[in-house]
């Protein structure tokens, strides 16, 4: 690595030098064609970290144009599975190798922590690829049971080209989330990475060349959503879109879809998931719990545990405790191994989240914790807690995605059951619990997609995610990752 040193750390990481600011289409790092570029923000001051090429819908044609031809007559598809698992173990082997490069174009572009970023989002990407290509050649349809005679077969065909978008809270993670069981499958993709963090998308692209992924097999399209990301969703070209992000934005999608080709569609979008902590959990343990359920990532992450629901047996003593716990967490430069929290990823996000924070004031809620902007600089917010929420408060219903949390105190398992389900969202769930059979009786109740018991954010590479209701459907991770 090569650059400046991290703005304010204490330690000495070095901020990387930005080697790829143009769109990766057939193998080759190119302008786009408008020749426009965009900025890419430093959201701990709001400083232009690097110009990006601008990709728009003739960008992605040509982006398409290269998926499609390697896709119908280039090597990918046609290679054996252990071909293709021979190179995606060789692009593993790669980001690993390249994993502080990785992670601190993460931790500049969107303010994650960058020894978090190091220690757990690339070491994820990379056992994503390696579990991925471990499946590539285990692929198998099904010999059918068929009457009179016949004989009959299923056989599991890779989709064909893929438009990935994917969103700036995980730029790494959600990049490999995406690109490894589509690699595996054979297929051929354009990926859309968020206009906030494009970063990271780029290098990988180029240590994916550098593994020896053929040509137009994976091409990253740099832009902006209404632009290039609504050319992804609605190209006549494109067999199937992986989305994540915002309800709204997977509407579109969805639309688009349906308005063009009919292709595939998977959705992963936001949630509003409780965590319910009953008399019998352990304090000491529920409470930094459900801290870093909302604060991880500054609350920028769609399982965020934003509805805390508390018994009223143990609730004055969490409080207390969420409380104290909240006055000694460090936000800070995501550069700073002290720190715990980094900016929100800009301007935006940030203006969101503290419009919030005024309309929970304004609707009755009592703030325990935090409320304000940090620091004069960037887009930091202190850790911030309000109790005495009610399921139709405005801060109950609606993703903040920020380090915003929520309080709300019941009685019983049924008052439990009906608010943590009043949502219309469905993505995860938690539960702490001693009791086996509160449990079981809440892990069926709740609507979601997954439902941790005494734990959190307890991600498995072969548990499949995904939501119900509003927070969408189709699966990332897991085998179920590979066939939807
Ligand atoms: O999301 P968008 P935004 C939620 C979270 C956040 C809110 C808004 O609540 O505050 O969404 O964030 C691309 N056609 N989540 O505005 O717009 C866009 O370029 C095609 C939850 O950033 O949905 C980016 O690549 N694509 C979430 C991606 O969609 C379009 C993660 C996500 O951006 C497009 C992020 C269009 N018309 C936000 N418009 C999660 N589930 O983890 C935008 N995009």
């Amino acid at each position: 690595m090569a650059g400046q040193k991290a703005n304010g750390s204490s330690e000495s990481v070095e901020i990387p030098e930005i080697k790829f600011t143009k769109l990766f289409i057939n193998g080759g790092f190119v302008d786009a064609i408008s020749g426009k570029t965009f900025e890419t923000i430093d959201p701990r001051n709001g400083q232009v970290i690097a110009r990006v090429a601008e990709g728009d819908e003739d960008d992605v044609d040509l982006a398409v144009e290269a998926a499609r031809e390697a896709f119908d007559h280039g090597p990918w598809p046609r290679m054996s599975g252990q071909e293709r698992a021979k190179i995606m173990m060789k692009y593993a082997d790669l980001v690993e190798e390249n994993a502080e490069e990785v992670a601190a174009l993460d931790a500049l572009d969107a303010g994650k922590l960058f020894a978090l970023v190091k220690a757990g989002d690339i070491p994820g990407s990379v056992a994503q690829l390696r579990y991925y290509a471990g499946a590539a050649d285990k692929i198998h349809g099904e010999v059918l049971k068929t009457s009179q005679g016949f004989q009959g077969y299923t056989l599991r065909e890779p989709v064909g080209v893929v438009g990935h978008i994917i969103p700036w809270n995980f730029p790494s993670t959600f990049f490999f989330w995406k690109v490894a069981p589509a690699l595996a499958a054979g297929c051929t993709m354009v990926v859309k990475p968020a206009e906030q963090t494009p970063l990271s998308a780029l290098y990988s692209a180029h240590l994916a060349k550098m593994a020896g992924i053929p040509d137009g097999v994976i091409n990253v399209v740099t832009g902006f959503g209404p632009t290039a990301g609504a050319a992804v969703a609605s190209h006549m070209q494109i067999d199937k879109v992986s989305f994540t992000g915002s309800t709204e934005i997977g509407r579109t999608i969805l639309k688009a879809a349906a308005e063009s080709n009919l292709k595939h569609v998977s959705l992963e979008l936001g949630g509003k998931s409780p965590l319910i902590i009953f008399d019998d959990a352990d304090v000491d343990v529920a409470a930094p719990l459900a801290l870093t359920g909302i604060l991880f990532n500054k609350g920028e992450i769609c399982v965020a545990s934003s509805r805390v629901l508390v018994q009223e047996g143990i609730y004055d003593e969490l409080v207390k405790k969420l409380i104290e716990l909240a006055k000694s967490w460090v936000v800070g430069d995501p550069f700073d191994p002290k720190a715990q929290q980094g900016p929100q990823v800009d301007k935006n996000q940030f203006e969101k989240v503290l419009s919030y924070i005024e309309h929970g004031k304004r609707e009755g809620a009592t703030l325990l914790a935090g409320g304000k902007p940090l620091g004069k600089k960037g887009y930091y917010i202190e850790p911030t807690i309000f109790a005495d929420v009610t399921d139709n408060m405005l801060i109950a219903k609606d993703e903040i995605f920020g380090p915003v949390l929520s309080l709300m105190k019941f009685k019983t398992i049924d008052e439990a059951i009906a608010r943590a389900n009043c949502t219309r969202y469905g993505l995860a769930a938690g539960v702490l619990t001693k009791d086996i059979n509160t449990a079981n009786t809440m892990s069926r109740s709740i609507r979601a997609g997954t439902v941790w018991i005494n734990c959190y954010f307890a991600f498995e590479l072969d548990a499949p995610f995904g939501g119900y209701k509003m927070s969408g459907f189709g699966k990332d991770s897991g085998m179920e990752g590979l066939y939807k």
